[in-house]
């Protein structure tokens, strides 16, 4: 397998799990910032242009956090990344898409990229000031919500680290740059999720 990545970016979500998982796999960085590159080489592995994307032993390209994780968890069931019953699944599911959904791609995208959801704010203070709290605000809301789900429990799943603790991780390291109002018990999350040994040595291998 191989994660195409790049810096700061959701694709550590994917990263953590395959280093829970402990498979083979390697990594290639992808620059965000070069157009060349995201106009030649990239695309040809996923046309939309984003990270996380996983080509498996079989050459076809997974995207999409909550598919690539999914397909990670189900085919490396020993890593317990997945429950068993419904419920929790549902649950599990239920966290993932609103992380991904919401509170990255409504909340926190629209304060790194405020001009994608307001022309203006490319060339407007006022406009990217604007775009930007809202963004803070939608991502804000989603981590307090998260947060009731969580209560007193390790991870969102009680014991177990799923899929959606790892969405979680990733969305909580822009917690601090973005300013993002969340609860004491999501930033107590953060913690315990980057003790986890594979998270460890996820980190260390993007340099942090
Ligand atoms: N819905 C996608 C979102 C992926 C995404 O937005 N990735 C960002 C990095 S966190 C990206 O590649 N952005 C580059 C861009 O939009 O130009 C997923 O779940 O994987």
């Amino acid at each position: 397998m191989k994660l195409y990545w790049a810096p700061r970016t959701c694709a550590i979500g994917i990263h953590v799990l395959l280093e829970e998982i402990g498979a083979p796999y390697t990594l290639e960085q992808v620059d965000m910032r070069d157009e060349a590159n995201l106009r030649g080489g990239f695309p040809q592995v996923n046309p939309k242009g984003k990270v996380p994307a996983l080509v498996r032993d079989d050459r076809s390209v997974l995207t999409e956090y909550a598919a690539i994780a999914l397909w990670l968890a189900r085919t490396y069931p020993e890593a317990g990344l997945w429950p068993d019953d419904a419920e929790a699944q549902a649950r599990v599911l239920e966290a993932t898409d609103y992380l991904v959904g919401t509170v990255h791609a409504q909340g926190f995208t629209r304060f790194f990229r405020p001009a994608r959801f307001d022309p203006a704010a490319a060339h407007d203070e006022t406009a990217k000031a604007a775009a930007q709290a809202r963004g803070r605000e939608i991502a804000g809301k989603g981590l307090a919500l998260l947060g009731e789900a969580l209560g007193e429990r390790p991870y969102l799943a009680g014991e177990l680290f799923t899929i959606a603790d790892s969405a979680l991780f990733y969305a909580e390291r822009w917690i601090a740059v973005a300013e993002v109002a969340a609860p004491a018990n999501i930033l107590a999350h953060f913690e315990r999720v980057k003790a986890r040994p594979a998270v460890r040595r996820t980190l260390e291998m993007w340099g942090e």
